[in-house]
């Protein structure tokens, strides 16, 4: 199949997935055209013969505010699919890719268009997508799109209370790829992060207010008060130099490392005792599974799609929205006892490994993608032609 994947390269997790899934797809056969306006954070296996990267060129002009990047996305698009007999639009996060891909379907001068296919991945819907600014094209896209898939239950039962979306939408969870996100990291790379008695706990995210970064500041607070443990805050964003503020407040700035954004979180993950996400809002929590995948337990919030990811009591414990003495009690128990420890690590790489691997994944988005080419949606478009 010749699949175009629209995707926001940066280092958010629905890039990632849209990129992973991609490649995966590509390893399988099928030729992957992504289409962005840079390279994908992900991307590092750029060699494949069936992987293409198109980029979005942006003009910009004085009469313009800032660059129209949605109808930039959808000529290039429009090129791509004529140049490249593309079947299946992925659009991974409905704005602006979804719009762009249903410009580009109905103006494309080619006998069959393609079908278009969109992801939805969390804020896309809850954040954004809600925003007046936003919703009526929002609605549009994810109607006029071929079929719709949003990565966890919560997630589609959301967008249709509260979007008002009468249609289908198919869930089809995140995968993980669990060659790369695997357990028992270099022992040398740990000892430059921690001493051999210490405990290292991790969290990775784009330090946006939802990650509520500060609550894994405190949890760790409490933690290293009992026992001898480090902190790796790895990404960035707007609320680092709070966090980064309130480590040395608390006093343990020394033992917290900022790494900023670490393409190969994987050789992190795996070096990993506990993994912290105490978001306030995650439609799935990508960054829980990858530590899963890793073999380390999660300490997340009970919020979104996370219980379908983190099993409580199995592979992690969640605790309520803020509770971060709860989180630090939760992370005390797994930590103390390195039996449990143990038993909780290999459930977690366990189920990372039989729910969200890409052999479980990737045939869900192909059933998708040959709905898609069946669809009413696209009858309709190819009637109008
Ligand atoms: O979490 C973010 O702010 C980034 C956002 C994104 O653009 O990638 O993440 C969303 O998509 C991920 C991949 O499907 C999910 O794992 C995250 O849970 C979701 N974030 C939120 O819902 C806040």
């Amino acid at each position: 199949m010749n699949i175009a994947v629209l995707l926001h390269s940066g280092a958010g997790g629905s890039g990632v997935v849209a990129t992973e899934v991609g490649v995966g797809l590509a390893r399988q056969g099928h030729t992957v055209h992504f289409v962005a306006s840079s390279v994908p954070f992900r991307l590092t296996e750029t060699d494949h013969p069936n992987v293409y990267f198109h980029q979005v060129e942006s003009m910009s002009y004085p009469l313009f505010d800032a660059p129209l990047t949605t109808l930039s996305e959808a000529s290039k698009l429009a090129e791509v699919i004529e140049e490249n007999s593309v079947e299946v639009i992925h659009a991974h996060y409905a704005i602006p890719h979804a719009a762009a891909a249903i410009m580009a379907r109905d103006m494309v001068r080619v006998p069959v268009p393609p079908a278009v296919v969109t992801t939805l991945h969390g804020t896309d819907v809850t954040l954004v997508g809600l925003d007046r600014a936003y919703l009526r094209t929002t609605q549009y896209s994810v109607e006029r799109s071929d079929v719709v898939t949003a990565v966890s239950h919560y997630l589609a039962g959301y967008t249709h209370a509260e979007m008002g979306i009468k249609r289908e939408i198919l869930v089809v969870p995140n995968a993980v790829d669990g060659q790369r996100f695997r357990p028992n990291g270099s022992a040398e790379l740990r000892l430059r992060y921690a001493h051999p008695e210490e405990r290292l706990l991790t969290h990775v995210s784009n330090f946006r207010a939802v990650k509520r970064v500060e609550d894994v500041i405190h949890t760790f607070a409490e933690v290293s008060s009992e026992v001898g443990a480090r902190l790796l805050m790895i990404g960035d964003g707007p609320d680092r130099p709070k966090a980064f503020e309130l480590a040395s407040k608390l006093g343990v700035g020394g033992r917290v490392a900022f790494l900023g954004s670490f393409p190969r979180i994987e050789n992190l993950l795996a070096i990993s005792d506990l993994f912290l996400l105490p978001s306030s809002e995650e439609s799935f929590g990508l960054a829980a599974l990858e530590a899963m995948a890793s073999g380390v337990p999660v300490i997340a919030s009970r919020t979104g799609g996370i219980p379908e990811v983190v099993v409580d009591g199995e592979t992690g414990y969640l605790c309520k929205v803020g509770d971060t003495a709860g989180m630090a009690n939760a992370a005390l128990t797994l930590l103390k006892n390195s039996e449990l420890h143990g038993s909780f690590a290999r459930t977690a790489r366990q189920r990372a490994v039989a729910v969200f691997s890409e052999q479980k994944v990737l045939p869900l988005y192909l059933a998708a993608y040959e709905r898609a080419l069946s669809s009413r949606v696209r009858e309709a478009s190819l009637s109008g032609r």
